[in-house]
C-alpha cells in the first residue's frame, strides 16, 4: 500500500550558474579550468570514453560539499510515538499525551557533539501529523499539549541548541500526513505543506538539511496525495539556497538500505537516463532543473558504473546518505533500552557508510524525558573513545613518499597533510598511478584511508594496497572507490614500506589523503 522510502532521481540538476570553475594546475605548467558543474549533458551518441570523461568532471555543489565534510549527522525522532511506544502513529493521537518531563535539547546537541556529530535532523513532523513547533497551519501541534504549558516549542529549543554549540540544524518534514484534514485534496494540501515549510525555513536560523520521506499514505480522509515536489524544492531554494535537500530531494540520495552500510562502489555520479527539455540544457538557474524530478528506485548494488553510464543523457552529482538507528526503532521504545546497538557495531557502521563514500546519519531517539537514554550515551560515548584511539594518529604522516608521476605543484607529499585543498595527481588523462610509502622503520596497522579530492571530481574505479616483504611486493588489500573517504579494514600487520597501486581511474587521479591506522588492541578501548 505504501511505498516505505521511494528513493528519488532525479531528471536533471542544475547549479552551474553558483559554482565557480576550478582551476587545475597540471604538468608542463599548462593550467585547465574543469567546469565546476554538479551535472553534465551528453550528446545523442556520445562515445563511452568520452561520457566516461564528462563523469569525472561532475562536481559536487558547495552545499554538497558541505555536507559531505560534515560526514556524521544525527537523526532525531520524536513525538507522539515517543508517548504511544509506536512507530507508526495514525493522526487520531491526542496531543494533550506529549509531556516530556525533563527535555532538555542541550543535552541532545551537547552529547552529539562529543561524539563527533555535525549535523542534527529532528523530526519537525512524522506521518501522524504532530508538529513540534507551534504551527500556525493547524492545532495539532505542541500548542495543544500540555507540555511548558503549550508554549513550548521543540524545533525552536533545537535549533537554538544547534547554534549554541555550531551544530547544523536540519528538518525532517513527513509529507504524508495522517492528521491534516486537508491531506488528500492536493492543491490545497500542497499549499498547506509548502506554509509549513515557508515557517520551518524562516523562524529559525540556518537550515542545513531539508530530509523528505518518501512514504505516501492516505490521509484521514481516505485520499491519497500528489505531492508537489518541484514547489517544494523552490520554497526551499527561495529561503535557504544553502539547504541541501535529502532523499526525496535533488541534493543527496537514499543509500537504499536501512542497515548502516554503504556499497563497496559506492558513486557519487550517476546517470540520467530521461530526456532533457531543450529549455533545461539552456538553462543557467542553478536550481532550474530542480522542477523535473522522478522519484526512481536506487537500491541496485550498481548505480554509476561505466555500464551504467552507457545511454544517459545527462550525468549527476547525486551522493549517498546512510541512515541507521542506534536502537531496532526509529522512535524510543523502554522495551529497546537492552538493545542499543554497541560501539564496536556503531565501529563497523561508521567504517562501512561514511567509510565508503556515503554521510552517516544515526537515529538516537530520545526518550519520554525528553533525553538520549544514558545506554545510547554510552555507546556513543565508547564509538568516539575507539574512532579517537583508532584515528588518531596517521602512521604514515611523516612518512617518504614517492608517485609514479605529478602534476607540477601536486606533489604526492600533499596525501599525508592535513590540508582538505591539497591532492597530489598525476599529468593529464592517466588512468594509472603509483605511490609508494617508506615508514622509515616497520609499524602495525589494520586500516587503510583514502580520500580522493572530491571537488575535481570522482575518478578512481579501482585500487590496491601492496606492503613490502622481503624485498618483493605482497598484495595486501584492493578496493574499487573511493571517492570523499575510503576506509578498508584487514587484519593487523607489519611493515616499513607500503605502495598504493590506483590500477583504474576515469582520468587522472587526485587524492587529498592516504592514512594507515592501528585500531586499539582488545580491551584497550573500554
Ligand atoms: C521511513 C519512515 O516511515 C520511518 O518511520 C522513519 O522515519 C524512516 C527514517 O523513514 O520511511
Amino acid at each position: 500500500m505504501i511505498s516505505k522510502k521511494a528513493a528519488s532521481f532525479f531528471v536533471l540538476i542544475a547549479t552551474a550558474a553558483a559554482v565557480p570553475a576550478i582551476i587545475i594546475w597540471l604538468g608542463r605548467e599548462q593550467k585547465k579550468t574543469v567546469p565546476a558543474r554538479n551535472y553534465a549533458l551528453i550528446e545523442p551518441g556520445e562515445a563511452m570514453n568520452s561520457i566516461v570523461r564528462k563523469a569525472a568532471g561532475v562536481v559536487p555543489a558547495p552545499r554538497q560539499w558541505a555536507w559531505q565534510s560534515r560526514e556524521f549527522a544525527a537523526f532525531f525522532h520524536f513525538g507522539v510515538n515517543t508517548f504511544t511506544d509506536r512507530e507508526w502513529g495514525d493522526g487520531t493521537e491526542d496531543p494533550g499525551m506529549f509531556n516530556p518531563t525533563d527535555f532538555d535539547a542541550r543535552q541532545w546537541v551537547w552529547i552529539i557533539k562529543s561524539a563527533g556529530m555535525k549535523t542534527l535532523i529532528l523530526t519537525a513532523k512524522h506521518h501522524d501529523g504532530f508538529c513540534l513547533w507551534p504551527s500556525a497551519e493547524t492545532t495539532h501541534s505542541v500548542k495543544s499539549s500540555p507540555w511548558r504549558g503549550g508554549k513550548g516549542d521543540v524545533v525552536g529549543e533545537v535549533a537554538a541548541a544547534c547554534r549554541e554549540f555550531g551544530i547544523g540544524f536540519g528538518f525532517y518534514l513527513s509529507p504524508w500526513d495522517r492528521h491534516e484534514p486537508s491531506y488528500g485534496d492536493s492543491p490545497r494540501y500542497n499549499e498547506h505543506f509548502r506554509r509549513q515549510l515557508r515557517e520551518l525555513l524562516t523562524n529559525y536560523g540556518p537550515v542545513a538539511e531539508v530530509w523528505f520521506d518518501g512514504a505516501c499514505g492516505e490521509g484521514p480522509n481516505g485520499k491519497r496525495q500528489e505531492y508537489d515536489w518541484a514547489s517544494y524544492y523552490r520554497t526551499i531554494r527561495e529561503i535557504q539556497p544553502e539547504a541541501l535537500v535529502a532523499i526525496m530531494g535533488p541534493d543527496a540520495r537514499w543509500v537504499g538500505r536501512e542497515s548502516g552500510t554503504g556499497r563497496e562502489t559506492e558513486w557519487s555520479v550517476l546517470p540520467v537516463r530521461t530526456p532533457i527539455p531543450v529549455e533545461v540544457a539552456a538553462s543557467t538557474d542553478p536550481f532550474a532543473m530542480d522542477a523535473v524530478f522522478v522519484p526512481r528506485d536506487l537500491t541496485d548494488v550498481d548505480l554509476g558504473s561505466r555500464e551504467k553510464l552507457a545511454g544517459a543523457t545527462a550525468l549527476i552529482w547525486y551522493p549517498a546518505e546512510t541512515d541507521v538507528s542506534i536502537r531496532p526503532g526509529w522512535f524510543y521504545h523502554a522495551s529497546q533500552d537492552g538493545e542499543v546497538k554497541s560501539p564496536e557495531r556503531l565501529l563497523e557502521i561508521y567504517e562501512s557508510s561514511i567509510g565508503r563514500n556515503g554521510v552517516l546519519l544515526l537515529n538516537i531517539p530520545p526518550d519520554k524525558r525528553g533525553r538520549i537514554h544514558e545506554n545510547d550515551e554510552k555507546s556513543l560515548r565508547g564509538l568516539r573513545r575507539i574512532l579517537d584511539l583508532t584515528y588518531g594518529t596517521n602512521l604514515a604522516a611523516a612518512a617518504a613518499v614517492r608517485a609514479s608521476g605529478a602534476a607540477a605543484g601536486h606533489g604526492p607529499k600533499n596525501i599525508l597533510d592535513d590540508d582538505p585543498d591539497t591532492f597530489w595527481t598525476t599529468p593529464e588523462g592517466g588512468e594509472k598511478a603509483e605511490i609508494e610509502i617508506d615508514l622509515s622503520a616497520p609499524a602495525e596497522f589494520d586500516r587503510l584511508v583514502l580520500q580522493e579530492y572530491i571537488r575535481a571530481g570522482q575518478r578512481v574505479e579501482g585500487f590496491s594496497l601492496d606492503i613490502e616483504d622481503g624485498g618483493a611486493w605482497k598484495p595486501l588489500a584492493r578496493g574499487t572507490t573511493i571517492g570523499f573517504k575510503r576506509i578498508l579494514r584487514f587484519p593487523p600487520v607489519s611493515a616499513r614500506k607500503v605502495r598504493l597501486v590506483v590500477e583504474k581511474s576515469r582520468t587522472n587521479p587526485m587524492l587529498s589523503s592516504f592514512g594507515l591506522y592501528r585500531s586499539p588492541v582488545k580491551g584497550e578501548a573500554r
